[in-house]
């Protein structure tokens, strides 16, 4: 196994890993990402006991025990170059052995689940309520860097999207589906969709402020696209990220958002801090019964 350098996996004094700061006996096998640092303390009061508590940047961390269960809660901030750094990380953290510098002979798989806000593109999923990702579209890029992997399935959905879409000279765009490991706990109370990943809140969602945009019909192409029984249900800055990774070093993925705001009848959530706590709360009692 060749050793990796000292440039290429920062490891700080403490035996932490760079930008997480953190040391691979303080993470649990289940990660909830989230993009907000404040969140984390939002998931952290639920714990019966926390372990571990970490800040770097925006980069928090809290690992604790619920109902018996590790559970590490560790906000991303926003974006999908944020999510390349955390994914990394996480699976250096995982799968690589900071005395030696060489990866492990047996691999660990994570379970990683982003809880976040995201906007609605479908008039029938209002503000308050919550989608689960069966998929994460990337308009983002990140995973052009590496190489995406798709399924034949995931190919089709592709190449329907990108006639569609007209992104051509914006985006290429890549798709990689939720772990079904997961996306099955997560039914009763969910809308279902594909979660679209903006590298941006404002043009790369189709908002106008002062400036135009390149694709103006862009929210109305991703309302309207389909493919089987597959349609675009929402989008935001993180999910297509975090899948396409996941898949290419092993781990499980998933994506709940709380939808905040909805594009097509143009509401914002009255009460987001409630939605996102009751999304919370949803996934902490179904991590307590069935992780
Ligand atoms: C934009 O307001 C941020 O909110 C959404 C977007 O993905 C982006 O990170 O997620 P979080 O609420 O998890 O940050
Ligand atoms: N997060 C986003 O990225 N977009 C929205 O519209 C709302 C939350």
């Amino acid at each position: 196994m060749s050793r990796i350098a000292e440039s290429e996996l920062i490891i700080n004094n403490r035996g932490a890993v760079y930008h997480l700061d953190l040391r691979p006996e303080e993470i649990a096998t289940t990660i909830v990402t989230v993009g907000d640092p404040d969140r984390v303390r939002e998931f952290s009061k639920y714990f019966d006991t926390i372990e571990v508590q970490r800040q770097h940047r925006e980069f928090v961390t809290h690992t604790g025990l619920i109902a018996g269960k590790r559970l590490t809660v560790l906000s991303s901030g926003i974006g999908p170059d944020n999510i390349d750094i955390v994914m990394n990380e996480l699976d250096a953290l995982a799968n690589i052995d900071f005395d030696t510098r060489t990866i492990n002979p047996v691999l660990k798989t994570l379970n990683i689940i982003r809880v976040g806000t995201s906007g609605s593109l479908q008039a029938d999923i209002p503000v308050d309520s919550f989608v689960a990702s069966t998929h994460g579209l990337g308009l983002d890029n990140l995973l052009n860097f590496y190489r995406p992997e798709q399924t034949d399935e995931e190919s089709q959905i592709l190449h329907s999207f990108t006639t569609h879409v007209q992104m051509q000279g914006i985006s290429t765009p890549y798709i990689t589906g939720a772990a079904p490991s997961l996306l099955k706990h997560f039914v009763d109370g969910f809308h279902q969709g594909i979660t679209v990943t903006c590298p941006g809140f404002y043009g790369p969602q189709g908002r106008v402020l002062r400036l135009g945009v390149r694709n103006p019909q862009l929210i109305d192409r991703l309302a309207d696209f389909g493919f089987g029984q597959h349609r675009i249900s929402n989008f935001e800055m993180e999910t297509s990220a975090i899948f396409g990774l996941g898949r290419l070093l092993g781990h499980n993925c998933l994506a709940l958002n709380a939808i905040v705001a909805n594009r097509i009848v143009k509401e914002f959530s009255k009460d987001s801090k409630t939605a996102i706590e009751n999304l919370i709360l949803k996934f902490l009692d179904t991590f307590k019964n069935n992780f």
